[in-house]
């Protein structure tokens, strides 16, 4: 891509609006442009990273054998009706009349709808364990959206929904959403650490949320820091294995790690005194197991192998898509702009030519960004007639991992410049072996984009 012929509207100013620095960042480096309170369009370059998290998730969620669907956004009142959640939900829920007069809603959840689509279409317990998940927008109307994206009101989330014969195989569904979503968070670069949580509207006692530790959560947090030592890595997984997905979970679960909703005094006070933490972090996905409440509710049973009908054991599990940008940029910057992991990039690589117009380095800039597109990655090629100060300004903001810079002093001698936005250090090396080593870097990090 040329940044000449791209639609990057940063901005020079720091936006006054904006309280914390990923909703800053985002802004200056125009990635969404406010709509209304809570409300965002994604510009070019804010949708590219939506989309890159977006299909880390799908991969992930296929990997563990998940089944997407989607499913819409307006739904009718009549399900949560069904369900008792109408009346239960309050003002979050934005309720809509159509032209019939029939109560609709903008979905905030969908275990209702989810449950509608189970009941219809699944009979036998030979048909389970399923899992069915969606990414979709939600509204909350939440009463206080603020930090952009972070608690927006609308917002982009994946949710799944589990069905299974007995408690037992939904606990395995349980373990097996927190294994992927500990993987799926650390391809984003992200450190997400499992806490007993509170359940609020969805329902039952069996729930974690995934929380990235910053100071600018909205979550307190109380944690022994021996969690923080605990990597995923690059394991293997059977998610068929009910006894490995077990492990993975009480290795990640057992250390003391709650958000305040569920923080006991007395049992923090057993982790040794130099391991305590107290800290504030970002809800970036939370999963819950609550048996059959839905299923009683709406009536979704499946005839069990001895020919009786069951209600089936259920649970649902979130990632909050949109607010991982957030969470990622909060996580991921210093003082001159955003630091992109390498899994989520919008680019893979900026090309700054120091001397547009000049007939070798136009030449040199060209031929790289064919070699990194013919290698299948994206390159951003700024191709302006500014200054350098301003191009590696732009660069730095937009947070590109790596800066490719090129010019005729070091075209004399072939080489070009490598730079590492997160370290800063550069190095000197021929045009094809930047691309060669740009190309080892993220061998392990091709994500489909736009
Ligand atoms: C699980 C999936 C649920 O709604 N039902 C279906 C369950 N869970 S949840 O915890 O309420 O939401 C899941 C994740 O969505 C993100 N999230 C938000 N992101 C941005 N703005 C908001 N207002 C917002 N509300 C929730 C969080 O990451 C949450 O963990």
């Amino acid at each position: 891509m040329r940044l000449s012929r791209y639609f990057l509207p940063v901005l020079k100013e720091t936006p006054a609006e904006a309280q914390i620095v990923s909703h800053r960042l985002m802004l200056r480096a125009g990635m969404i442009k406010q709509s209304a309170a809570g409300i965002y369009s994604w510009l070019p370059l804010g949708f590219k990273v939506l989309r890159k998290i977006e299909n880390i998730v799908h991969e992930e969620q296929m990997r563990a054998g998940h089944i997407p669907i989607q499913m819409p956004t307006i739904q009718s009142a009549d399900l949560w009706r069904e369900s008792g959640r109408y009346e239960a939900y309050g003002d979050e829920m934005l309720r809509i009349k159509d032209r019939g007069g029939r109560d609709m809603l903008f979905t905030p959840t969908a275990e209702e709808l989810v449950t509608d689509i189970f009941r219809s279409h699944v009979s036998s317990y030979k048909d389970l364990p399923l899992t069915l998940y969606q990414i979709q927008w939600k509204f909350r109307d939440e009463v206080r959206p603020r930090f952009g994206v972070m608690r927006g009101r609308e917002f982009y989330m994946k949710d799944g929904y589990n069905f299974d014969l007995t408690k037992e195989d939904a606990l395995h569904a349980y373990n097996r959403h927190l294994v992927s979503y500990l993987r799926t968070y650390e391809r984003m670069g992200l450190q997400a650490i499992p806490m007993r949580a509170d359940s609020g509207p969805i329902g039952g006692d069996d729930t974690h949320e995934f929380l990235v530790l910053a100071d600018t959560g909205e979550s307190e947090v109380f944690y022994d820091s021996a969690v923080t030592d605990l990597t995923f890595g690059d394991r293997e997984i059977n998610y068929d294995d009910v006894a490995q997905c077990a492990g993975v979970m009480e290795e990640f679960t057992t250390k003391y790690a709650r958000t305040d909703e569920t923080h006991d005094e007395a049992l923090f006070n057993e982790v040794p005194e130099e391991r305590r933490r107290v800290a504030r972090g970002i809800e970036v996905g939370q999963i819950f197991y609550f048996g059959t409440k839905y299923s009683d509710a709406m009536g979704a049973t499946v005839q069990g192998p001895d020919g009786k009908p069951v209600p089936v054991h259920m649970g649902s599990h979130g990632i909050g898509v949109s607010r991982l940008l957030g969470a990622i940029i909060e996580a991921s910057h210093d003082d001159n702009g955003i630091i992109w992991p390498e899994g989520v990039t919008p680019f893979h690589a900026g090309i700054v030519n120091l001397k547009q117009g000049d007939e070798e380095a136009d030449a040199a800039c060209e031929a790289l960004e064919a070699a990194l597109e013919a290698a299948g990655l994206e390159p951003l090629y700024d191709d302006r007639k500014e200054r350098a100060g301003g191009k590696f300004a732009t660069m730095d903001l937009i947070g590109l991992p790596w800066r490719i810079t090129v010019g005729p002093r070091g075209l004399k001698n072939g080489v070009v410049e490598l730079t590492s936005r997160r370290t800063g250090e550069s190095e000197e090396l021929p045009p094809e072996a930047a691309v060669a080593k740009l190309v080892e870097i993220y061998k392990d990090h091709m994500v489909k984009g736009l």
